[in-house]
């Protein structure tokens, strides 16, 4: 399977491992991460953004991939739309089945509130369940909430909304304890306490983790929870349009992908929960992500009239796999470089400290293979480098990596690699979105009794989020969500009128803006077939 060439270089590091196992290479300094950062990481590649022609946030920058999604039409017409067949009535309509959706439905149905959560895939299907590496939360002697929060705040090179941060380092040791009472499995000492691990950027051992799992352990207890609660779930419910009374959001539309039939929701309030957006492939990058992450959220509530925030910055994983073939892109857990993996070239030499933040260390694997031609080729042509796996075995003992990252063995084990044994290949891959609707610390957006929580709100991690604080925020954001959206609901005597207005105005604006109707938006699903297929066109307003 490998190529003479890959196997000439794995030689290389195994020829290097041994005088690699002390090694110790310092953190760059704060101008040789600008440096690099400003010579290599897509964020600061001007043909990557293009400026916002319509909406809220007109006129600043996203990647060109997001601009088509906010610059297009709905596949619904407002002209024709009936709202007076409605299905549902609810407090609290739940837009996302992964763990911030779950979460807020929870908390929400906890304050008596009633709740429809509705998704697109089946519950649980989510970005949630593909986070592996672990969970942040200050819960030790030599840690605390003030010191989580200074390496956010540096993690995100200090562009975070403090109020946010405060939010999300206050909440996690209350929401590890949450957790771990509904059933949560992190892995544990003899005695009882937390094995916990640095992530990059971490100046304390904060990652809790279930394995190299940890996502999916948390995305199943909180599913359990959600189904053993008997709260309502609509699955293959994707929701096309949110409905406002032209200034407050008062309901959605929901498009079954199954019957293909429509379904016209009221809610008092509305949690965006969708998550991100790595289906859109920021320059043809390969993604971490699940299959509906399709930046439906951020489209549909941008179109409501809320605003973004740094929307122009974009997390690049810099371990996914680029070998083989069939993984490109998959998530190789950030858990094998806190446990000692160590990261070399073609020759088999180390050129960046493991645990540097992950834009740096993501810019400095591109620069080694665009920039130096240190890298390795696959016979695809992707560029990659070296993930030293087995060093980890050797430094802790054999079988380390079959305990500590066994979903990661699996997944090259059923190529027929075995991991503790060989290195792996590895590239930057698109992996989270930074930015996104801007929100406040209780989750709501700019447009009344509309929440955003998780992936699909930005702000919190600045221009770089710092590994297991998505799983973090997913819970806390959630939680906060679900409380204040209840607490909103319970205090409303009555719903809101159904109108689709503001996408009567959007349309306007799109039609003076001269964007051609051709582009619809949410996609629901990424397309693979080749272009010349496919026939994209649906004229919605014809
Ligand atoms: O927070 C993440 O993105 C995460 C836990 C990823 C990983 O490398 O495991």
């Amino acid at each position: 399977m490998y190529t003479g060439k890959m196997l000439e270089s794995m030689k290389r590091v195994e020829a290097t491992r041994k005088e690699r196992l002390d090694q110790e290479i310092p953190l760059l300094s704060p101008e040789a991460r600008q440096e690099l950062l400003e010579g290599f990481h897509p964020d600061f590649k001007d043909d990557v953004f293009r400026k916002i022609k319509v909406g809220p946030s007109r006129g600043e920058r996203a990647p060109k991939e997001f601009v088509d999604a906010f610059e297009a039409y709905s596949a619904i017409d407002p002209a024709k739309f009936d709202l007076s067949n409605v299905e549902v009535d609810v407090d609290v309509l739940v837009v996302g089945g992964g763990g911030a959706g779950a979460a807020a439905a929870l908390v929400a149905d906890e304050q008596g509130a009633s709740v429809l959560l509705a998704t697109k895939l089946r519950l649980g299907d989510s970005n949630t369940v593909m986070a592996q590496g672990g969970i942040q939360g200050a819960d030790k002697a030599n840690d605390s909430p003030a010191i989580h929060y200074l390496d956010v705040m540096g993690g995100g090179r200090y562009f975070n909304d403090p109020d946010l941060v405060e939010a999300l380092v206050g909440d996690a040791p209350e929401v590890l304890s949450w957790l771990e009472k509904l059933g949560v499995m992190f892995d544990k000492t003899a005695e009882g306490t937390m094995v916990t691990t640095h992530g990059g950027g971490t100046s304390r051992k904060r990652m809790h983790a279930a394995r190299d799992y940890t996502g999916a352990e948390i995305m199943k207890t909180l599913k359990d929870e959600v189904l053993n609660r008997e709260i309502p779930v609509a699955e293959f419910a994707a929701v096309y349009e949110l409905l406002t009374d032209g200034k407050k959001v008062t309901g959605a539309i929901l498009y079954n992908m199954e019957t293909e039939q429509y379904m016209v929701v009221r809610a008092k309030t509305v949690i965006l929960a969708t998550g991100g957006s790595g289906r859109l492939h920021v320059m043809g990058f390969p993604t971490s992500n699940h299959y509906g992450a399709t930046a439906d959220g951020l489209v549909l509530g941008y179109r409501a009239g809320a605003p973004l925030t740094y929307m122009d910055t974009i997390q690049y994983h810099p371990t996914g796999a680029a070998f083989p073939e069939q993984i490109l892109g998959l998530l190789v857990t950030e858990k094998v470089r806190s446990i000692g993996g160590q990261i070399t070239n073609f020759d088999g030499n180390r050129f960046i400290y493991e645990l540097e933040t992950r834009d740096v260390e993501a810019a400095a694997l591109i620069r080694e293979c665009l920039g130096r031609k240190k890298g390795i080729t696959t016979p695809s042509g992707q560029p990659a480098v070296w993930l030293d796996s087995p060093i980890i075995d050797a430094k802790h003992g054999e079988g380390t990596i079959k305990a500590r990252v066994p979903a990661m063995y699996r997944q090259y084990e059923r190529f027929g690699i075995d991991m503790s044994k060989v290195p792996i290949l590895i590239y930057p891959t698109q992996h989270y979105q930074n930015g996104g609707l801007k929100i406040d610390e209780t989750g709501e957006t700019k447009v009344k009794n509309l929440f955003a929580a998780g992936e699909v709100a930005g702000g919190i991690h600045g221009r770089n989020r710092l590994m297991g604080n998505s799983l973090l925020d997913v819970v806390v954001f959630g939680r906060r969500a679900g409380a204040a959206a209840a607490e909103r609901a319970n205090g409303m005597k009555k719903s809101g009128k159904l109108s689709l207005k503001h996408l009567d105005k959007f349309h306007k604006e799109l039609k003076s803006a001269r964007v051609g109707k051709g582009r619809i938006a949410p996609v629901l699903l990424p397309e693979y077939r080749r272009p010349e297929t496919v026939d994209h066109r649906i004229d919605a307003l014809d």
